[in-house]
């Protein structure tokens, strides 16, 4: 079936569920479209988004008649939707650097709560943190350090031999204490900050956003 792609992202591109689907498709190298849904005004709480995405929650992909959420749900649909050699690589081929890509994917989504609060995605994209990091935030800080220090190869900007999509969330998660000025040890620094220049993450990361209205 000629199936359309479509994303559905949050409308200020701070979602980082919603940007490692976007890099995944970018990756892919698929043609897609974006749409927005604003949070804010809680369109997706509307019955149309609400029961076709079936989570009520961004990201959601639209493949042809198919929905689906959960951003590294997605990631893996599109992995098997359009798979290598054809199209880029999401997951490492080998058993043992997949399973940990995954590890990785869950741990960001599921660890780190002080430090997803404190220095939320809009610190990264609009107004910088202005608190200091509370106790749990820095335990939280030295705690995502600790693990990328024992993930990344020594000498590498890359977590695995192939380029894969948890070398964007791992990134995307450094970079809330890289862009709120805090200390990150040079060898993990190169690693967020390389990955950050790919073309993909930077698509992201440019793209034209409206004025922030904090919400929550
Ligand atoms: N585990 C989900 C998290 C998705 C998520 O929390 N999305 C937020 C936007 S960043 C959302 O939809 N919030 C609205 C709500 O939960 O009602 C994923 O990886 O996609």
């Amino acid at each position: 079936m000629a199936d359309t792609l479509t994303l559905f992202s949050d409308d200020y591109w701070i979602s980082p569920y919603a940007f490692s689907a976007f890099v995944a498709l970018k990756e892919k190298g698929v043609p897609f479209e974006m749409k927005t849904v604003k949070l804010q005004a809680r369109e997706h709480l509307q019955a149309g988004y609400r029961d076709a995405s079936i989570t009520a929650r961004l990201p959601a992909l639209r493949h042809g008649v198919f929905w689906l959420a959960e951003s590294s749900a997605i990631s893996e649909y599109l992995e098997e939707a359009f798979p290598p050699p054809r199209y880029r690589r999401l997951y490492p081929a080998d058993l043992e650097p997949r399973a940990q890509a995954r590890m990785i994917q869950a741990w960001v989504r599921s660890d780190l709560l002080p430090l997803r609060e404190e220095r939320s995605t809009a610190t990264m994209f609009y107004e910088r943190a202005q608190a200091p990091l509370t106790p749990a935030g820095q335990a939280a800080a030295d705690n995502l350090l600790r693990v990328s220090n024992l993930l990344l190869p020594e000498g590498k900007t890359q977590l695995f031999d192939t380029w894969s999509i948890a070398d964007a969330d791992l990134s995307f998660m450094l970079h809330r204490l890289i862009l709120n000025g805090h200390d990150v040890p040079a060898r993990i620094r190169a690693f967020a900050e390389a990955q950050w220049q790919r073309p993909s993450i930077q698509e992201w990361v440019t793209h034209a956003r409206p004025p922030y209205v904090p919400y929550h």
